[in-house]
Formats: structure tokens, C-alpha cells, sequence
């Protein structure tokens, strides 16, 4: 392509026909580390090809907020991939689906579903609070032993999210939510990695460990989803719209009745399908890998979970539970979630976006249909930005009278911005203080005796995984003297 007057072409890696800039990504499974390293040698904006992919790799904010937030449009695209396609049924969700009419439309559904049960209600407060203290009953249960903490924590998440979702719930050894665990462990292992059979779509027609993994999974996924769908419609009632499946069936029936998303579109089964299923893997694999990177910082850094206990034990006592209206009150907490979303970003490298049309980033001019690659990881490890970037430090999110700010560089975006931002940040932030202030307020997490601490070291996937590791919850001496 042309470059536009004034403008240049990012520099690219070297590519072979056909094999793309391949050699130069293989063997890095930590994709977003070897970006962030390439910057040494290609700058901070490059170029590579992904078999016949034109790739742009963008590792610095101001390009970063550029390509979200000044020309979101522009860049709003996604692309189709033989992995998102399979989980999406070709692009029928909210994340996977290319700029659209209808993508909007699930967006603007969610999004008011979303507030209605949602965020900052009462119902959902309580919910999280339900799950939270089920959540320390079973610490308590498995009190001074190595507990691995894991499937704890997913099914106090799982919980709130069903209960928006499908208004129902699951008990401790539930099959299906061992089915659950199971299959969503496997989509997150083998989708949008940009692994080879994403690269070279014809790969697929070779037996493929990872792919038939993939459909192993989603085979029990759409099983799960189906059957949720078809006791919905069973019992649906308009008058009472019990949860975003229940709103979306209300949705479609006033669509039946004249009132379509667009002109000729329309939403199919699988479209609903699609985004309850977008809204519930979400809901679950983010949050409860934000809290498990909390655990795991609170074991390597005892000084911090202390502070976050005195704080609580000033602010709040031990008489009575944490609350929402709490938040203000705890800056520290607050802080170090803040942190922990900093140092180990949920989704290192954002899920790919697409340029719509020509386009530029900086003094660099963009082809339509050129990947983009957001770079969180060094966005927020960005030595010019952040004092010592790999050090846990939830200090650097308290002004001089030690209250929470939303950060103190502009270099910091958990949850994306412009009209890809997530759509769930208030959900996550409500349940990660929640959940951490109950856990806190009752016990000390500590690493088991003899063990040494679990590795801080993520692994790279659709979502930045956390090594497994256990812990030994003890009650703290104070909870136990209070009660
Ligand atoms: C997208 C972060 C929790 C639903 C995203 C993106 C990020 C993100 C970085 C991608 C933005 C982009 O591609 O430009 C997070 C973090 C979470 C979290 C850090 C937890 C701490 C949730 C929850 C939900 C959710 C709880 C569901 C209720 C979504 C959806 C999208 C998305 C549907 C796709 C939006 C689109 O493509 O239009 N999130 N998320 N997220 N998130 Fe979240
Ligand atoms: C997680 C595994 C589930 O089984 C399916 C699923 C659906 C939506 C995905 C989510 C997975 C991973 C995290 C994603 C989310 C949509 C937005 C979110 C990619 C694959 C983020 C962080 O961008």
C-alpha cells in the first residue's frame, strides 16, 4: 500500500512468503513478552506478517489511546479467526464479531441488561455478599490446610454470573460445574492464541491436538447453553424478566413484533446463544484470574495484606460485613486491586482489532484490514511511565492524603477504552472488593509451610493464566477474639 503524504510505514520484522514473520515468533509462547521485547530492536511501533496477515504491534499508550480512543471507528474491526470462529459460530457474539449493526445491537442489549440487574443494585450486592460468605465458609472449613484455592474462587464467580445470566446457582461438587471448569479450562488452553492453525487456516485439515480439544469442549459448552435456552423459552413470561437471558427472549419478541435491531437484520437463536455465552465465559475466567493474581501477590508481599487488614479493622471493625458503600473507606484495598490489574493484565494483548478503512497511528500509515495489536503488557510495565514496573507497589495508586486515583500515568487500561472497552468493569470491580474485603477481613493467607512461593510468572492465552498454587487461609486472632 501507499503511504499517505508525511506519513511512513511502520518498520516491519523480516518475512518470508508465504511463512510470514513465523520464525521470529516461534518458539515464544509468551507472546506478549516477546512483543514487548522486539520494541528493542523495532521501536515501539512495528510490523509483521502472520502467514499472510499484515500485523501492526502497538506497545506505547499514546499510539495505544490513538487507536481505541481517537479513531475507535476506525479501528473497530475484528478479526475472523479459525479459533474465535468456532467459539463465536462465525462471529455471532459481542467480542469476536466484527463492527457491525448487529454487534452493536448486542452491545446496547447487554449494556442495559447489564444496569438493570446489575451494576450498583441492591440484588446484586447481596448476591455477591451470598457468595462471598460461602466462599469464607469453605476457607474455614479447610482451615491450616494447603487448599488449592482455584475452584473456590471460580464458584463464588461463577455463582454471580449465573445468577444474572440464567438466574440459577451451583452447590459445591455440582457435575455440572465440574463440566464447567473442565470445558472452560480447555477453550481458554487452544482459543485466539495466535497459534499456528490461526495463522495458516489450512493447517486445519491436519489432525490438530488443539483444535480437536477446542470442539471437545464447545461440543459441552453448547450443551450446557442449549438446555439453559430451552428451559428460558419454556417459561418465559414477559412481564417478569428474570435475568439477560430472559431480557434477551423480550428482546427478540418485541423484534418479532416490528421493531427490528436494523433493517433486514435480525437475531438468530444463535445470536442470543452467542452473547450469553460471551457474557458468561467472561464474567467467569476474568474476575476469578484477577483474584487469583491477588492471592498470589498477597502471599509474596505479607506487608500488604497486613496494611489492607488495618485498614479494614479502623474502617470497618470486625462487628460487621463489608459493603459496596464501603469502597471510599478503603483506598488501600482499592489500591492494590488497581495494582494487580497493572502489573498482571488480565488480557495481555486485548483481543486483536482491525482498520476498517486507511487509516495512520502517529506518523505511521495503517492498509485497511491491518491487524492491531494493543501491547497491554507494555503499556503498563512501560519504564518511562511506571518507577520499577515489576514491582508490586499499590502505593503508586494513593495520592499524598493516601486516597484511591485511577492512576497515576496515563499509561494504564485494564479494561481497554473507546467503543471495544469491556462491558463488564463495573461487575468486576464490584465482586473483586467484595470478594477480598470478606476474604481479608477474616483471614490470613499465607503460603504453606515448607512450600516455596508459587511462581509470579503468567501464562500467555486469551486471558494471562496464573500457575496453580495453594494456600493456607488462617483465621485471623481478632476475627476469632470478635466472635
Ligand atoms: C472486552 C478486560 C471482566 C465482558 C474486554 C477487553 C479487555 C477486558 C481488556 C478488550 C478490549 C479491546 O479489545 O479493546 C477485562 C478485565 C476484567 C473483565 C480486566 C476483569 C477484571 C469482564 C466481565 C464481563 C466482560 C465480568 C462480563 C460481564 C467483556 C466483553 C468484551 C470485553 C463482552 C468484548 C467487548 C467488545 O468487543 O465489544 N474486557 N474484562 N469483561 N469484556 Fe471484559
Ligand atoms: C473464556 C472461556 C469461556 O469458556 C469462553 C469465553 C468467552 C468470552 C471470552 C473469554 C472466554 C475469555 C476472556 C474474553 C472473553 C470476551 C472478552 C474477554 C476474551 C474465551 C477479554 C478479556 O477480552
Amino acid at each position: 500500500h501507499c503511504a499517505g503524504p508525511g506519513l511512513k510505514r511502520p518498520r516491519s520484522l523480516p518475512a518470508l512468503p508465504l511463512l510470514g514473520s513465523l520464525l521470529q515468533l516461534a518458539g515464544h509462547p509468551q507472546l506478549h513478552l516477546h512483543l514487548w521485547r522486539l520494541q528493542g530492536h523495532y521501536g515501539s511501533l512495528y510490523a509483521l506478517w502472520m502467514g499472510s496477515h499484515y500485523v501492526v504491534v502497538v506497545n506505547s499508550y499514546r499510539h495505544a489511546k490513538e487507536v481505541l480512543l481517537k479513531k475507535g471507528k476506525a479501528f473497530a474491526g475484528r478479526p475472523r479467526t479459525v479459533t474465535t470462529d468456532l467459539l463465536s459460530r462465525g462471529g455471532k457474539d459481542i467480542a469476536f464479531a466484527s463492527y457491525g449493526p448487529l454487534w452493536k445491537f448486542q452491545r446496547k442489549l447487554v449494556h442495559a441488561a447489564l444496569s438493570m440487574f446489575g451494576e450498583g443494585s441492591l440484588a446484586l450486592e447481596k448476591i455477591i455478599c451470598q457468595e462471598a460468605a460461602s466462599l469464607c465458609e469453605t476457607l474455614s472449613t479447610a482451615q491450616d490446610m494447603a487448599l488449592d484455592v482455584a475452584p473456590e474462587l471460580t464458584r463464588a464467580v461463577t455463582n454471580v454470573v449465573c445468577s444474572l445470566c440464567f438466574n440459577s446457582s451451583y452447590r459445591r461438587g455440582d457435575p455440572e460445574f465440574e463440566a464447567m471448569l473442565e470445558y472452560s479450562q480447555g477453550i481458554v488452553d487452544t482459543v485466539a492464541k495466535e497459534s499456528l492453525v490461526d495463522i495458516f487456516p489450512w493447517l486445519q485439515i491436519f489432525p490438530n491436538k488443539d483444535l480437536a480439544l477446542l470442539k471437545r469442549c464447545l461440543k459441552v459448552r453448547d450443551q450446557l447453553l442449549q438446555q439453559k435456552f430451552a428451559e428460558h423459552k419454556e417459561a418465559f413470561c414477559s412481564d417478569t424478566v428474570r435475568d439477560l437471558m430472559d431480557a434477551l427472549l423480550q428482546v427478540r419478541l418485541s423484534a418479532e413484533n416490528g421493531s427490528p435491531p436494523a433493517p433486514g437484520l435480525s437475531l438468530t437463536d444463535d445470536h442470543l446463544l452467542m452473547t450469553v455465552g460471551d457474557i458468561f465465559g467472561a464474567g467467569v475466567e476474568t474476575t476469578t484470574t484477577v483474584l487469583k493474581w491477588a492471592v498470589l501477590y498477597l502471599l509474596h508481599y505479607p506487608e500488604v495484606q497486613r496494611k489492607i487488614q488495618e485498614e479494614m479493622d479502623q474502617k470497618i471493625g470486625l462487628a460487621r460485613h463489608p459493603h459496596l458503600s464501603d469502597r471510599p473507606l478503603l483506598p488501600y484495598l482499592e489500591a492494590t486491586i488497581s495494582e494487580v490489574l497493572r502489573i498482571r493484565p488480565v488480557s495481555p494483548l486485548l483481543i486483536p482489532h482491525v482498520s476498517l478503512a486507511d487509516t495512520s497511528i502517529g506518523e505511521y500509515s495503517i492498509p485497511k484490514g491491518a491487524r492491531v495489536i494493543i501491547n497491554l503488557w507494555s503499556v503498563h510495565h512501560d519504564e518511562k511511565e511506571w518507577d520499577k514496573p515489576e514491582e508490586f507497589n499499590p502505593g503508586r495508586f494513593l495520592d499524598e492524603q493516601g486516597q484511591h486515583i485511577h492512576s497515576p500515568s496515563p499509561s494504564y487500561l485494564p479494561f481497554g477504552a473507546g467503543i471495544r472497552v469491556c462491558l463488564g468493569e463495573v461487575l468486576a470491580k464490584m465482586e473483586l472488593f467484595l470478594f477480598l474485603a470478606w476474604v481479608l477481613q477474616r483471614f490470613t493467607l499465607e503460603c504453606p509451610q515448607g512450600q516455596p512461593l508459587p511462581s509470579l510468572e503468567g501464562k500467555f492465552g486469551v486471558v494471562l493464566q496464573v500457575q496453580k498454587f495453594r494456600v493456607k487461609a488462617r483465621l485471623r486472632e481478632a476475627w476469632r477474639a470478635a466472635s
